[in-house]
């Protein structure tokens, strides 16, 4: 994908902090044995990382906004730009020394995504958007998957642990989805499972009590590859509802219906 010179700036940082955590990722499979565990060792790694980052997007593009998971939020000169980023998403998977977990980066101009880059180091796969432009993985162009019935369909959700609200909703859903579906995944990366709708590996994923740092680079993603994102409230922003219903064309009408229990 020959992408514009935002998306190489966001490449170029998503990279750079991909590798950091990869490197401190070794030390935390060291530390899982230790009794004091990896906890502390890990959100050194998730500032770091983010500080990569936003050290190399700012120098790039300093008028513009910023939004990250582990820092406060800076309003840019240029009004209309800002990152949105999450350094580290799958950070419960990184701390249980689990190769699952990406760097996601998003540019949103006038309260739109356009350009979006989800890393994940541990596979060696960067998935790349740019508004009207594709999605991307590496350098094949991305698809979403062409089933229509949703018992053929496994779809990915988040699930409320340690006390975060939505459980009753979420395990609501998930008992009108299983029955009806072919299987259902809570791989813990809301970027990594909105990039698997965009490559056709999910058919679908929804999450409740989702943030925006989350999702932003995995909604251009899925709408890029020809899929379709909205809020579980009809004709609200996915930020706005902190929730998420994504799918490809052919089944999202059904799965909303499923979700929205209407
Ligand atoms: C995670 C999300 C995931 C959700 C987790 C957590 P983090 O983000 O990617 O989908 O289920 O609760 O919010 O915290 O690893 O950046």
């Amino acid at each position: 994908m020959q992408g514009s010179a935002n998306l190489n700036v966001m490449i170029k940082a998503a990279r750079k902090a991909g590798r950091s955590l990869v490197k401190d990722f070794r030390e935390v499979e060291n530390l899982q044995v230790s009794s004091k565990g990896a906890g502390d060792f890990v959100s050194r790694a998730d500032i770091a990382a983010e500080e990569i980052i936003r050290e190399e997007l700012m120098a790039a593009r300093p008028n513009y906004g910023w939004v990250g998971e582990e820092s406060d939020p800076v309003d840019g000169k240029d009004p209309t730009r800002r990152w949105i980023v999450d350094p580290l998403d799958g950070t419960t998977n990184y701390l249980h020394g689990m190769p699952h977990w990406g760097v996601s980066i998003a540019l949103e101009h006038k309260g739109e995504i356009v350009a979006a880059v989800v890393l994940d180091p541990a596979k060696d796969e960067m998935f790349l958007a740019e508004k009207g432009q594709g999605a991307w993985l590496n350098n094949t162009r991305l698809r979403v998957s062409g089933r229509n019935r949703m018992i053929e369909c496994i779809f990915a959700t988040g699930i409320p642990f340690g006390g975060r609200p939505d459980l009753p909703e979420t395990l609501q859903d998930i008992a009108r989805v299983a029955p009806a579906c072919a299987g259902i995944r809570r791989w813990g990366a809301a970027a990594l499972d909105l990039a698997y709708v965009a490559a056709g590996r999910f058919d679908g994923y929804w999450e409740r009590g989702i943030s925006t740092w989350d999702i932003a680079a995995g909604i251009l993603l899925v709408r890029e590859a020809g899929g379709l994102v909205e809020a579980v409230v009809p004709r609200v922003s996915p930020f706005d509802d902190g929730t998420i219903l994504s799918a490809n064309g052919g089944i999202f009408d059904g799965f909303a219906k499923v979700i929205r229990n209407v």
